[in-house]
């Protein structure tokens, strides 16, 4: 009987905490959603494009190991490459995130989810955008354990097993946070970086160090680029008028 009264009690109270948790995250997504809500700005048409560049000595692609889990070493050949800077042949960077610090409103999560993939013990993509509320879909593609360790400093941070591929966990982020650090416990390797904004007016350079932000409406805008080795460069600021398209480049210095 008393065995009986302690374990119900027990259940009660796990109920509650489970319970309270879930509210509270629930209840900071709604406040999210309905502060970009109140203050929800209109896509427009004008648009900011560049280049993000390397001045100095390119440093060479420095190559690691990941034999130490069999199922790692079986979807490469060899020594794989760093992730941390690619230039390409003139130093053009790749992975580099650039983003509006200001001048932007605040917009809701588009419904689409942004992906999170774990393939060959690497996380694909390295670098990525995502808003406040949007659906983040992690996969777990590898026959292998990886735990997805998210260091988030303003946001909740999370660790979370996942022991068989084809696995899927869905995350949220509440608050707006750049960047925010994705390392796997198991593969010591495996790192990534994700920007979390309350705006869509972010993008992440591509092979050749160019990007482009769409859809500003009109006005005055601050930008960063944000590198992994080389932190976040001198701001910059644009002005747009409807339709236009103007050009921002950044440049980090290499260490030499
Ligand atoms: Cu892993």
């Amino acid at each position: 009987m008393e065995l009986k009264k302690i374990l119900t009690l027990l259940a009660v109270a796990a109920l509650l905490t489970a319970g309270c948790g879930q509210k509270s995250e629930d209840e900071e997504l709604m406040e999210a959603a309905n502060g970009a809500a109140k203050t929800a700005a209109v896509l427009g048409t004008a648009s900011v494009s560049g280049t993000v560049s390397l001045t100095g000595k390119v440093p060479g692609t420095a190559l690691f190991s990941v034999d130490a889990d069999p199922v790692c070493k079986a979807q490469h050949t060899g020594m794989v490459k760093d992730e941390t800077v690619i230039t390409d042949a003139k130093g053009d960077l790749k992975n580099v995130m650039v983003y509006v610090t200001d001048g932007a409103g605040s917009y809701p999560a588009p419904s689409a989810s942004v992906s999170l993939n774990q393939k060959g013990c690497m996380y694909s993509p390295h670098v990525f955008g995502i808003q406040v509320g949007q659906a983040l879909e992690i996969v777990n593609d590898d026959p292998t354990l990886h735990n997805v360790h998210c260091m988030a400093v303003t946001n909740d941070s999370f660790n979370v097993g996942m022991p068989n591929q084809g696995m899927v966990t869905e995350k949220k982020f509440t608050k707006a946070e750049a960047p925010v650090k994705f390392k796997c416990d198991v593969h010591g390797w495996m790192h990534c970086f994700a920007g979390v904004f309350t705006n869509p007016f972010y993008a992440v350079t591509g092979d050749d160090g160019s990007f482009k932000i769409n859809g500003l409406p009109a006005g005055n805008y601050t930008l960063v680029a944000w590198q992994e080795q080389y932190g976040v460069s001198a701001p910059q600021t644009v002005a747009v008028k409807d339709g236009e398209a103007k050009s921002v480049n950044f440049t980090f210095a290499a260490a030499n």
